[in-house]
């Protein structure tokens, strides 16, 4: 059986598991209670409950691929006599996402041999980059680092006076220009900018729209052209963010960007109102990119680093 309960989490600050059981859970309601109900009513594992299993896990957002591989796990652990009854269904189900998991829990550890550490934040519109970069800098601040913002959202009107508030907010300069400014510009001016402070992190900000996504993707490339003009082991951590409630376009977008800009992390956003944080182990099997944090919420506070275990926990419980 799995040790789910862990008291500390990969920042090394404590877990509280039934935070996490709070705000997954609509997407707890999804996956557990279906699967808890199809095994028992089942009288046996077979194909039929193997069939109903394959159903649960597609509307759960899971994908075609990893509902597979759970599929073949569960095949095989019967018919290597590992499992016997439905009611062994779960842990095994269970133990096969965590496999999945694991290898993506990986912190975002801010290495200080690279002055700024430089943070590239992307993704398509509306799916929390900006508030994302606001709680970033909130938690990065209580970590003692100091932290610069770069307004790279050019393209919407209202985008740099938003970061400017969690600027504000946290007590950090933002460097901005006028809408509509060449984004690498911004980007190039606050890293020298970061440089001459001195200051440990420098977060861009993206745009998320543009006329069309392959300009957005030439634009992201340029950005990290003109990064390594002035530091060529940047950007350090190129973080796509994505929003959990779009389901299956979260792992389109994930495999999208992967292949435009590398990306070394993600953020899944919205796990707080959706019953669709199943795609997670879609995004986690597929890509096997580490998922550095997850958003629960508008609050600043509301940002947790992924924790396989404790997602696990709050989502497919044995109990
Ligand atoms: N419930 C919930 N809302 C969130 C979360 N993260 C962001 N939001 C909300 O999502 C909306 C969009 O967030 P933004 O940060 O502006 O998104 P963006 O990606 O910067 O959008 P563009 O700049 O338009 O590309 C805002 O209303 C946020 O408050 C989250 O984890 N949970
Ligand atoms: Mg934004």
């Amino acid at each position: 059986m799995l040790n789910l309960f862990r008291k500390k989490s990969s920042d090394n600050r404590p877990v509280n598991n039934t935070d996490w059981r709070d705000r997954l859970a609509r997407s707890r309601s999804a996956l557990s209670d279906e699967i808890r109900e199809l095994v028992a009513q089942a009288g046996s594992i077979d194909e039929n409950l193997l069939e109903d299993l394959e159903a649960v896990l597609l509307g759960a957002d899971l994908g075609v691929t990893t509902t597979t591989r759970i599929l073949d796990a569960v095949r095989q652990a019967h018919k290597s006599g590992v499992i016997s009854s439905p009611q062994q269904v779960l842990p095994a189900i269970q133990a096969e996402l965590f496999d999945m998991l694991e290898p993506c829990e990986q912190y975002l550890s801010i290495n200080n041999s690279h002055q700024p550490y430089v943070l590239l934040m992307v993704g398509v519109n509306g799916v929390g980059k900006t508030t994302t970069i606001g709680k970033l800098t909130q938690r990065f601040k209580e970590e003692g680092l100091s932290v610069m913002l770069a307004a790279g959202d050019t393209f919407r009107a209202a985008a740099s006076e938003q970061l400017q508030v969690w600027g504000e907010r946290n007590q950090v300069p933002v460097v901005a220009q006028q809408a509509g400014a060449d984004p690498a510009a911004v980007v190039f001016d606050a890293l020298q900018s970061a440089k001459a402070r001195n200051t440990d992190i420098l977060i861009a900000d993206t745009a998320g729209r543009l006329h069309t996504q392959s300009n957005l993707m030439a634009e992201l490339e340029k950005v990290v052209r003109v990064i390594k003009r002035q530091d060529e082991s940047a950007p350090h951590e190129v973080m796509l963010v994505v929003d959990a409630s779009t389901g299956q376009n979260a792992l389109h977008q994930a495999r999208e960007f992967n292949q435009a800009v590398q990306l070394s992390g993600i953020t899944v956003t919205k796990l707080d109102g959706t019953a669709r944080g199943g795609v997670i182990f879609a995004i986690a099997n597929e890509l096997e990119v580490p998922i550095r944090f997850i958003g629960v919420g508008e609050r600043a506070e509301d940002l947790r680093p992924f924790d396989a275990a404790s997602f696990i926990d709050a989502i497919l419980p044995l109990e």
